[in-house]
């Protein structure tokens, strides 16, 4: 980087204020000018954009390299689309319809907005996270794949307040095993949050946690105005007098102005001496300039920081002081977030930057410097390159078919173990690009044997000390830089942010990598916050959840998930399988890895109306127990059932009353149903459901297309269902939420009694739970008699 010189720092100046103009006036146009029709309240965070003005303006224009990847901070969102207009990547049509359909977004967003936005950001505190597991992502790259291309820096802005989240100290823990390099998080320490004014003296905790964990930490807490008034006669004063004030009266003072500082300035200090002199040669106004002249606010003292920290690659800390809404009439009221500046105030505020009234869009308006010479500033600035920063990986080939030797019992747990075991033997690109990562739990999930084979990941070797020793062990735990797998500890929101940081590795790194991430499927729950970020912000993974459910049994109710095929059908950009059969499992994985590469259009097949073209990442519900599996050829047809999400373990037959469907570990106990009820129901149906979340999409997709007049569309599951006579009853049953099933009856208005768990869980063996909770055979075959009447059925056992 080089450094600066005066000419540059002045336009670097004139930029700080257009940003804080136009991020200003984007809200304001958003919320007064196009009024909102629906009359909702929607936030200001003209403070919140404010308060980061000069810190991205050192960014943007003159730190950052091309390579680097940012987090902005949800509600500076503004100011990156100012920054992106300025730089020429934003338009003005999009700014005027910030906020509203298809304008620049509230937060900034890889997916829906066009400005090149590196991390989605909006809850607050994964964005953070997220670049520190980018990092660790660049490293698990170079060192698999290594390359020339400069390696970049993931920076995070920070919101004082937003180091409250307990996900950005689990983040910094794991960053610390790793190893992690390349990362900067500059905190906006402004003191406020969203409701009021924050604690006392943060930083200092701050400081302390972030060299606990191995940063440079880098105190950002004076501009060079205030330095320079420290070295004048009574300056020292002054600074110790800044250094002891409560955050509230500081906030309080900035609100109030420039009389106000004096007043309290020489109540406090004066001493008709050095310090009264101090404060009485400027005029109210300079006092204001010079007690906002914090750190944050202060583009020579960043310039200086960030140069100084750009020198090298450990992870670094900016505590950066700042006045939330500084340079506006908002600047330092605590109930400022959402607060807005009224049109006069925004009238003043443009009289001040000498914009003139129709010309506020103008990116050169009310600057003193030459357009030109802007201009060509802005087209130096490293960041402004038209060089593509967002890469396209080519699609890797995958097996269409993957190899496992079905043994006659087993788990669709234990069938993953083997499928990526088998995997594991093999040399392919595609095989070297795969990655597991699990928290804490990679030996219960069964991904040991591929552990085994293909090591740990770390950037230097580490030996197995039992190994060496030579104590037996099953797990062989090395660590090595070709490792393949990367051990978490047991925070689940780290694993679904490194899934969402592996999982754009192609994008960001432009390197494809086939990420899978393995954990106990009822602490799904704990991350799942971070799963909808990922899933936003479109990261590709497979996301494998064993054990699930009451199967479980013995490990009672703490470990057993009711609700989770729920969120697989309801998180967007996820497509939820709980298969029975491994060989199911095998035919889902190996669709998976193409799915997860694909980012095509998004019309949707008109066979099963899913818009499979687009890609997506993929969650596979599993479970501990064996069960027979069956011996038959999996052909085309029936693979492609599979992935559509079910098929007809057995027909229903022209008489059929009753038809079972099922999913996943219960699938004994819906054929043991069937053949219980064989006698007295005539031709009852057995349908295999392998993705209720695709065919619920697919049907509701359908009903769409029909209803914009495409008469001909069918779902799947509507084609599967068309074969049930109209009379008949349904019994769904699965070891989760009914409703998971419930919805089957709706398809073509057939009867349904839908038969899961509704209740926390507990220890039993699995036929006591599956009796208690009512998902036996037997409470199938009552279920059957409830709704499709005729004889009772003789093989009714006795409910308990
Ligand atoms: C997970 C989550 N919880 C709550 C919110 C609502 N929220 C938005 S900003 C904010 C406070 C932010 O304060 P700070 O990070 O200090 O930023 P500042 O407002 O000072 O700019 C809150 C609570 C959110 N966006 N995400
Ligand atoms: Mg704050």
């Amino acid at each position: 980087m080089a450094a600066l010189s005066s000419a540059d720092l002045k336009i670097l100046a004139e930029l700080e204020k257009k940003v804080l103009w136009l991020s200003s006036w984007t809200i304001h146009h958003a919320n007064h000018i196009r009024e909102n029709a629906d009359g909702l309240k929607v936030g200001g965070h003209q403070a919140s954009s404010a308060s980061l003005a000069a810190i991205m303006t050192a960014l943007y224009f003159h730190a950052l390299r091309p390579q680097d990847r940012v987090a902005v901070k949800p509600h500076a969102s503004p100011n990156f689309h100012a920054i992106q207009y300025l730089l020429g990547k934003q338009t003005r049509e999009k700014l005027e319809g910030f906020r509203g359909y298809k304008g620049a977004q509230s937060y900034p967003s890889r997916t829906k907005d066009t400005d090149d936005v590196d991390f989605s950001t909006g809850s607050v505190g994964l964005g953070v996270a997220q670049t520190l597991f980018s990092s660790l992502t660049q490293d698990y790259v170079r060192s698999h794949f290594p390359s020339d291309k400069p390696e970049g820096r993931m920076v995070a802005l920070v919101g004082d307040a937003e180091m409250d989240e307990g996900n950005i100290f689990e983040a910094m823990l794991e960053g610390w095993k790793q190893g992690l390099r390349n990362c900067w998080w500059v905190i906006d320490y402004n003191r406020q949050s969203l409701d009021a004014v924050i604690r006392e003296g943060l930083w200092a905790r701050y400081e302390a946690l972030f060299k606990a964990f191995g940063w440079d930490v880098v105190i950002v807490k004076h501009g060079e105005l205030q330095h320079a008034a420290f070295k004048e006669p009574g300056g020292e004063a002054l600074r110790s007098w800044i250094n002891n004030c409560p955050n509230q009266l500081y906030s309080a003072l900035t609100f109030q102005g420039g009389a106000a500082w004096r007043k309290r300035l020489m109540n406090d200090l004066g001493d008709q001496g050095p310090v009264s002199k101090l404060i009485d040669k400027r005029s109210d106004d300079e006092l204001a300039k010079l007690m906002g002249n914090l750190g944050g606010h202060d583009l020579p003292s960043l310039i200086e920081a960030f140069d100084a920290a750009g020198k090298h690659d450990r992870p670094t800390c900016f505590i950066c002081y700042t006045i939330k809404g500084s340079g506006l009439a908002l600047a330092g009221h605590k109930d400022n977030h959402a607060g807005m500046m009224t049109p006069a105030q925004m009238e003043a505020l443009r009289t001040s930057m000498s914009i003139r009234a129709g010309h506020e869009w103008d990116k050169f308006e009310g600057l003193t410097t030459p357009a030109k010479e802007l201009q060509a500033f802005l087209d130096r600035a490293p960041f402004a390159t038209r060089e593509q920063r967002r890469y396209q990986a080519q699609r890797i080939e995958v097996p269409s078919d993957l190899a496992v030797a079905i043994q006659p019992t087993m788990s669709t747990q234990f069938g993953f173990g083997a499928l990526l075991n088998e995997l594991g033997r093999g040399d392919s690109d595609f095989v070297k690009r795969i990655v597991t990562t699990s928290p804490d739990v990679t030996v219960s999930t069964n991904l040991g044997p591929w552990v085994n084979r293909r090591n740990l990941f770390a950037r230097e070797k580490m030996a197995d000390t039992f190994k060496s020793e030579r104590i037996a062990s099953t797990f062989n735990w090395e660590f090595a830089p070709t490792g393949q797998h990367i051990e978490l500890g047991i925070a689940e929101n780290n694993l679904f942010i490194a899934l969402s940081a592996l999982g754009l590795s192609h994008s960001i790194n432009g390197e494809r990598l086939f990420p899978i991430g393995t954990l106990y499927d009822p602490f799904i729950a704990r991350g799942l916050d971070a799963l909808n970020y990922a899933c936003y912000q479109e990261a590709r993974f497979i996301l494998v959840a064993t054990p699930s459910g009451i199967t479980l049994a013995g490990e009672g109710g703490a470990h057993q998930s009711i609700g989770t095929p729920l969120i697989g059908m309801a998180q967007d950009g996820l497509a939820a399988f709980e298969p029975a059969y491994v060989d199911e499992l095998a035919a889902i994985m190996a669709w998976a890895f193409d799915y997860i590469q694909k980012d095509g259009e998004g019309a949707p097949s008109e066979r099963n109306w899913l818009r499979d073209e687009t890609g997506g990442s993929v969650y596979l519900r599993l479970s501990t127990r064996p069960i027979e599996q069956i011996k038959r050829t999996v052909t085309p047809e029936l693979r492609q059932a599979i992935i559509d999400g079910a098929y007809w373990m057995r027909k229903p037959g022209p008489n059929c009353q009753v038809i079972v469907a099922y999913t996943g570990a219960v699938a004994p106990e819906a054929i043991e149903a069937v053949g219980l009820m064989g006698e007295d129901r005539r031709d009852v149906g057995l349908l295999a459901v392998t993705s209720a979340d695709r065919l619920n999409a697919g049907w509701a997709a359908a009903q769409r297309a029909r209803e914009r007049g495409l008469v001909h569309a069918r779902s799947h599951i509507e084609r599967l269902m068309a074969e049930v006579p109209p009379h008949c009853g349904i019994v769904t049953v699965c070891d989760a939420h009914p409703a998971t099933l419930g919805w089957l009856g709706a398809i073509h208005g057939h009867r349904t009694r839908a038969l899961g768990v509704e209740h926390f869980g507990q220890t039993g063996s699995i036929g006591d739970l599956y009796r208690h909770y009512g998902i036996d055979a037997n409470a199938i075959v009552a279920g059957a008699e409830a709704i499709a009447p005729g004889r009772p059925i003789r093989y009714l056992k006795a409910l308990p």
